[in-house]
């Protein structure tokens, strides 16, 4: 027995025992309402077996004392639109909630009037080599009006307080990988008190279940909290939250009480005596479209109280299971266990910051990198931002907005490789959604047609120059278009390839035909298309006279996004119409500025691959941003066997840059290593961003709380075991020393396959790659040999031993 004093005074006793309660519930039918498909799933008809009342440790996020921080300890659930952190306190639950439309600001219109005008006069400049006088001048006419955005928000706090005890044993608090529900467990006075959370998508609602072992023994107070806002108790025992910023906003509770009493006044709702008690809690804004926001909240939050009637707990939580795990089951990983697989999360992190070896700790991370994809980005909902949906704030850092120049693409690396391809949709769907707006800021600041997204953005249709001179960099739509080119490649869906790809790529393209200029005589890239102005992601470089800038033309990462559009419409143009025959002049044209593309340089001086146009030392050598490398990731221009002097290149650069940053760079690092094929090298800055970068809950830290390191850290463990950007498949790239044996099932591969792989003492045993759409397959092993299908058949599975 364990005795914790808490600051209060108050004694914790916590008894390490696993109660496991059993929950058999039966499923029924919700499919019709929400057009769900059952017919694939083998336990829609059966008697439902919750695999949570036989946990299996390994996919737990567990502790033994309650959570005290919002951001390092309490444990995140969200079904995409809704989320909510769990902190299972024993006198007091705290359960800070959002929507995903609850943000600071008003539809926008954020284009500048005669930004276009100074855009010459920059360029010239920026060519002159002028760049503080560039800086000066674009600063003053060509940023967005306004030029920044507003916060996403924490739609507000439940708090239920419980009968003050200090007798408590047993603590656990938990979240189940495999079921999508946080636990809390504990006993006092020699009751058992048992409360679930979870976020269902089916039933759009968080769901909140009180249950002990014993009737009658269940007492709180519940009451809403929130700042600016009306806290109020309506008919049938609800509280209701309301208020406005630009968007109304709302939420409302519902309890469904069995035994004992209820009752609801003046915004606090008190239960006496009960012997199980759920709450609903439903949320909703006003917000329709970037445009409008005329709906109405209160509508919003009745209907969807209304749509879940008079559904038992066990129904809800059963279909909620049956929807998460339809999307979570897919992929397992197994990189061997040892004795710390039993231990709690949090003295697994302290051992691994110790430099304990501990490969499970890898599989329940990357685990909840899926895990808070698919509770933070759904089909038909917003994508995930900063934060993914979980805020507390009323002003999150970097205003919990989609940032363009790294982090929002990074949230979406895994989706593919790791078979949520579903999940990605929210990502197609927004970026789509900002076409509009985007094609306004190219008209309005460049004069240019397709369209266009600087660095960052939000739900009011941000697409111009944002924050500080570094956000002139109109580089965003031309990035997120490779997202789309992914889907198709990872799925090989023809009609999204042809109705919504093609022509979001094309339109971003029209924009960068028009936005690049022939350099001048006299510059270093005279004759050739560039990019001005342009930026290496809020990078600063030192000038030959010593002075500092950010800005300037042609910045390597804008060379290599251009090349990853332009040679993925053309891809994409070949896939729609292999004849050539498909939007030819277009494709010709695509072809020609390629060819007179200013190409990437390696400097004679250190090796690198330049990340400017001059060959600039950096300000800061280790800057978090390594946006020159995103030829070599995300994207494919630079490969071992394609371009092997850029490949050396890029390495040096790597190096040069260290092993360590903030979350998500390190993230992004370990994914540059796994294309190295390196594989100790990427497990030895994986192990960096667990020990340094990763908080007590799994949230990567930036710091602070930032989701993109957790994404990123998820798809470059899918990185190192299989990859598929380089014309073929690679079984085991970059498997480091520390996992000798271990298996994985369900990855995902280009050309649409689906891999499982197991391997021992360091060598590959077999893959088995299902064809999925029939494609041509080309696999490598780490052995260095290959094997060729000239044609699979869809169905089929090859066998690789
Ligand atoms: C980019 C990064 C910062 C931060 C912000 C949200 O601008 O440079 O480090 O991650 O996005």
């Amino acid at each position: 027995m364990m005795i914790i004093r808490m600051k209060d005074g108050k004694m914790f006793r916590t008894l390490f025992t696993l109660v496991m309660v059993g929950l058999i519930v039966g499923q029924m039918s919700w499919a019709a309402r929400h057009d769900v498909d059952e017919s694939n799933n083998p336990k829609a008809d059966m008697a439902f077996v919750d695999e949570a009342s036989a946990p299996e440790e390994s996919l737990m996020l567990w502790y033994r004392k309650p959570a005290t921080r919002w951001e390092t300890e309490a444990l995140p659930v969200g079904n995409g639109r809704l989320a909510a952190m769990v902190f299972g306190g024993v006198n007091n639950e705290r359960i800070q909630f959002n929507e995903e439309t609850v943000w600071d600001g008003v539809p926008t219109d954020y284009t500048n009037p005669g930004a276009a005008e100074a855009l010459p006069e920059v360029r010239r400049l920026l060519f002159e080599g002028k760049n503080a006088e560039a800086t000066r001048l674009a600063g003053k006419k060509m940023m967005g009006s306004p030029h920044r955005v507003k916060s996403y928000q924490t739609l507000g706090d439940l708090f239920l307080d419980f009968p003050d005890t200090d007798k408590v044993a047993g603590y656990r608090r938990d979240l189940d990988l495999t079921t999508a529900i946080s636990r809390t467990h504990y006993s006092s006075d020699g009751i058992e008190y048992t409360r679930e959370v979870f976020v269902s998508s089916p039933d759009q609602a968080i769901v909140i279940h009180l249950t002990a072992n014993q009737p009658g023994k269940i007492n709180f107070a519940a009451r809403f909290s929130r700042d600016n806002a009306t806290k109020q108790s309506a008919p049938d025992n609800r509280l209701i939250l309301r208020g406005k910023l630009g968007v109304d906003y709302e939420a409302q509770l519902r309890p469904i009480v069995r035994g004992g009493s209820v009752r609801s006044a003046d915004g606090v709702l008190t239960v006496a005596d009960a012997d199980e008690v759920t709450l609903l809690v439903v949320g909703a804004t006003s917000y329709n479209s970037a445009a409008d926001i005329s709906g109405d909240a209160t509508a919003r939050c009745e209907a969807y109280l209304q749509a879940i009637g008079d559904k038992s707990y066990e129904r809800m939580r059963a279909a909620h299971v049956t929807d998460y795990q339809k999307l979570f089951s897919r992929v397992k990983l197994d990189l061997g266990t040892t004795e710390a697989v039993n231990k709690p999360t949090d003295e697994r992190l302290k051992a691994i910051k110790k430099g304990k070896q501990d490969p499970q700790f890898v599989v329940l991370y990357f685990q909840f990198g899926r895990y808070l994809l698919i509770s933070s980005s759904r089909p038909g909902y917003l994508p995930a931002n900063l934060q993914g949906k979980w805020a507390q704030q009323y002003n999150a850092a970097w205003n919990s907005d989609y940032h363009f120049n790294i982090n929002f693409q990074m949230n979406y690396w895994p989706a593919q490789t790791t078979n949520l391809s579903e999940c990605h949709q929210p990502f197609f769907d927004y970026v789509e959604s900002l076409i509009p707006f985007g094609e306004k800021t190219a008209k309005v600041h460049y004069g240019a047609d397709g369209w266009t997204l600087h660095h960052l953005s939000d739900i009011f249709g941000m697409t111009a120059p944002a924050d500080g001179v570094h956000g002139i960099w109109p580089m965003g739509a031309a990035w997120a278009s490779r997202g789309l080119m992914e889907h198709y490649r990872f799925g090989g869906d023809k009609e999204f390839l042809t109705e919504r790809a093609y022509p979001m790529m094309k339109g971003a393209a029209e924009f960068m035909l028009d936005f690049l200029v022939e350099a001048p005589e006299g510059t270093t890239a005279a004759g050739r298309l560039v990019t001005n102005p342009s930026h290496s992601p809020e990078n600063t470089f030192i000038r030959a006279d010593g002075t500092e800038s950010e800005f300037t033309y042609a910045a390597t990462m804008d060379l290599q996004i251009i090349h990853d559009l332009f040679t993925g419409l053309i891809e994409a143009n070949q896939a729609i119409d292999p004849t050539g025959n498909f939007d030819k002049e277009f494709r010709e044209e695509l072809e020609a500025a390629l060819a007179k593309l200013q190409p990437l340089q390696i400097s004679p001086e250190t090796g690198r691959l330049q990340e400017w146009i001059e060959d600039y030392d950096e300000k800061d050598p280790h800057h978090r941003h390594t946006s020159h490398l995103f030829g070599l990731h995300p994207g494919k221009q630079i490969t071992k066997n394609a371009t092997p002097e850029l490949y050396e290149a890029a390495r040096k650069s790597l190096e040069a840059r260290g092993d360590f940053g903030k979350g998500w760079s390190m993230a992004w690092k370990v994914n540059f290593w796994a294309r190295f094929h390196n594989g100790d090298r990427a497990y030895q800055l994986l192990r960096n961003l667990l020990s340094k970068m990763t908080l007590t809950n799994l949230f990567d830290t930036h710091p602070p709380f930032q989701i993109d390191g957790n994404f990123g850290g998820t798809a470059a463990i899918a990185e190192m075991l299989l990859q598929s950007h380089d014309g073929g498949i690679d079984l085991l790239p970059a498997l480091p020393s520390a996992w000798p044996t271990g298996s994985v099932e369900g990855l995902r591969a280009r050309g649409g396959f689906e891999v499982d792989i197991d391997w021992k003492d360091g060598k590959l045993l077999s893959a088995d790659i299902t064809s999925l759409l029939g494609n041509p397959l080309l696999v490598r092993t780490p052995d260095g040999k290959q094997r060729k299908y000239e044609t699979t058949a869809a169905g089929d599975v090859y066998t690789i031993e």
